[in-house]
């Protein structure tokens, strides 16, 4: 049975994961980069250990030294969280060979959902529905016309080795496509190294929508119900919820059922991600599977009250699931809010630096996820996402109108945040109506962009500064002996209310 756990991860991820095994009883060993020395979670470890220089490849992808310090701290598994080394095959192998137990699926898993190619033929077989297009890598030029009209146009030229939007090219009309092809290809190879490229039907509005799953070693297969996840930009999601508007209990069946499908034509073990694309009349296709736990995981764990990780855990460790298909739920709805450190009215460009002050949202129906603190300085090298927030309420609207009331009280100083570009999100007509696809931030940039959001700030400033003067202006009557009346913060909040510069 596992007793320690190697987080081959950091930033929020390695947190959370640190925190089921300390409900658990397991120790928790961190691995971290000489820019993270100070990080949160070499701070809530048990056991920490540096494994290289600031610089990604030479630290939290550097298998060797990470397989080292598993050894050396006697750890019994490892937990890739997502991105870094989580569905890199090698690392898993390397782990199995080590004696040490991969929190994750088997490398045969990883390896078929990593070529996104391989992926498709096996759900053809399997009978999972994708979108119509070819089967085999096109490596015949003069073939490509003729693939092209018989699928018919637009369509989308796509690397075998992409995937979550990398190596792919639209193509509306014939003119465009020898030399989209040829990109594509000269892309994925110096990208990827295997310039092996599919073609597919494009789906003009989609939405992403995608089931959780769960597997033990035992043969029970479960979904978690769907994730949507249409709210993104340039394929970085921004805002999840569950359930979807879209859904409906038909579709939501037959859409679990195929997940399932599709996890088990590779046998899979653990958690996984199947996503699909999804259109207006309720057509869906498989896009991809993801062998890995996501970002997304706590809107899943908020409504069916399952901890992924823990059942990630109990799973490596040889046990049956806990839960049945019959057992699992979607209680109420729940959103999440992804945090960037990032100038959303500068190009969302990152922006790294030292934290002066934080105020997280608490209280009812809340969960925050996250890993910086206050002085702590953000580094450069790495994701740029530093919190996600989750609210949960029994009704779609309740869930908004919480998500909207943690903004206001989520305040972080020093470093640019998108807390104010996703609070405009949950004011958008399209997202309040449910009534939105993959298109919906571009379509809704200029409003996302201007937020009144900018005076609440300032007036928390003044009536502030209204009750210092307020205080100031106590001890100077109680200096005199007199009892003049003066102004306070409440009464000038009240005059800032009528006056509605704040709205509260
Ligand atoms: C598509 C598509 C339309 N038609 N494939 C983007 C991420 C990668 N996993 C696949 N993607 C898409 N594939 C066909 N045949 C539209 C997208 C797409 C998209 C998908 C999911 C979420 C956001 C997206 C944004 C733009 C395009």
């Amino acid at each position: 049975m596992i007793r320690k756990v190697l987080v081959a991860n950091r930033g929020e991820i390695a947190v959370r994961v640190m925190r089921s095994c300390r409900e658990m009883g397991l120790r928790s060993v961190a691995i971290y980069s000489e820019a993270d020395r100070t990080a949160m979670h070499v701070r809530y470890a048990d056991e920490a250990y540096c494994v290289g220089p600031a610089t990604s490849a030479e630290s939290y992808l550097n298998i060797e030294k990470i397989i080292e310090v598993a050894k050396v701290s006697k750890s019994d598994a490892i937990h890739p969280g997502y991105g870094f080394l989580s569905e890199n095959a090698n690392f898993a192998e390397a782990v199995d060979k080590a004696g040490i137990i991969f929190i994750g699926p088997s490398i045969h898993a990883i390896n078929t959902m990593g070529d996104k190619l391989t992926a498709r033929q096996l759900m053809i077989e399997s009978g999972v529905p994708v979108v119509p297009g070819t089967k085999e890598n096109i490596d015949d030029p003069n073939k490509l016309k003729t693939i092209a009209a018989e699928i018919g146009y637009p369509i989308m030229l796509k690397a075998s080795a992409g995937g979550g939007g990398k190596g792919m090219r639209l193509v509306r009309e014939e003119k465009d496509l020898v030399n989209a092809y040829n990109m594509a290809k000269s892309e994925a190879r110096s990208a990827f190294g295997d310039d092996a490229v599919y073609m597919e039907k494009y789906i003009e509005s989609p939405h992403h929508i995608e089931f959780q799953i769960m597997a033990d070693q035992h043969g029970n297969y479960v979904h978690l119900f769907e994730r949507e996840c249409s709210v993104q930009r340039r394929h970085q999601k921004v805002v999840e919820e569950t359930p979807s508007p879209l859904m409906t209990p038909e579709l939501r069946n037959k859409m679990g059922e195929q997940a399932i499908a599709a996890a088990k034509s590779v046998d899979y073990v653990g958690a996984g991600t199947v996503e699909f694309l999804v259109d207006n009349d309720h057509n869906f296709y498989f896009l991809e599977m993801n062998t890995r736990l996501q970002v997304e995981h706590p809107i899943t764990e908020r409504t069916t009250g399952v901890d992924l990780v823990k059942a990630q855990i109990n799973v490596a460790n040889g046990l049956p699931l806990e839960f049945k298909q019959d057992d699992l739920r979607q209680n109420g709805h729940a959103i999440e809010c992804r945090i960037y450190a990032e100038d959303h009215k500068n190009n969302f460009m990152p922006c790294p630096g030292v934290v002066k002050n934080i105020t997280e949202p608490m209280g009812l129906g809340m969960r925050t996820d996250g890993y910086v603190y206050e002085g702590y300085e953000i580094p450069f090298h790495y994701d740029p996402m530093i919190s996600k927030v989750i609210s949960w309420a029994p009704t779609r609207m309740e869930a908004i109108d919480r998500m909207k009331r943690a903004l206001y009280e989520y305040k972080i100083t020093g470093v640019k945040t998108s807390i104010p570009f996703v609070a405009r999100i949950m004011e958008a007509k399209d997202f309040v109506e449910g009534n939105y696809d993959t298109h919906f931030i571009e379509k809704n940039m200029d409003f996302l962009m201007t937020d009144e959001d900018d005076c609440t700030d300032y007036c928390e400033d003044i009536a502030l500064f209204v009750a210092f003067l307020d205080y100031t202006q106590k001890l100077k009557d109680a200096a005199d002996k007199s009892n003049v009346a003066t102004p306070n913060q409440s009464a000038w909040k009240e005059y800032a209310r009528r006056k509605n510069i704040l709205r509260l």
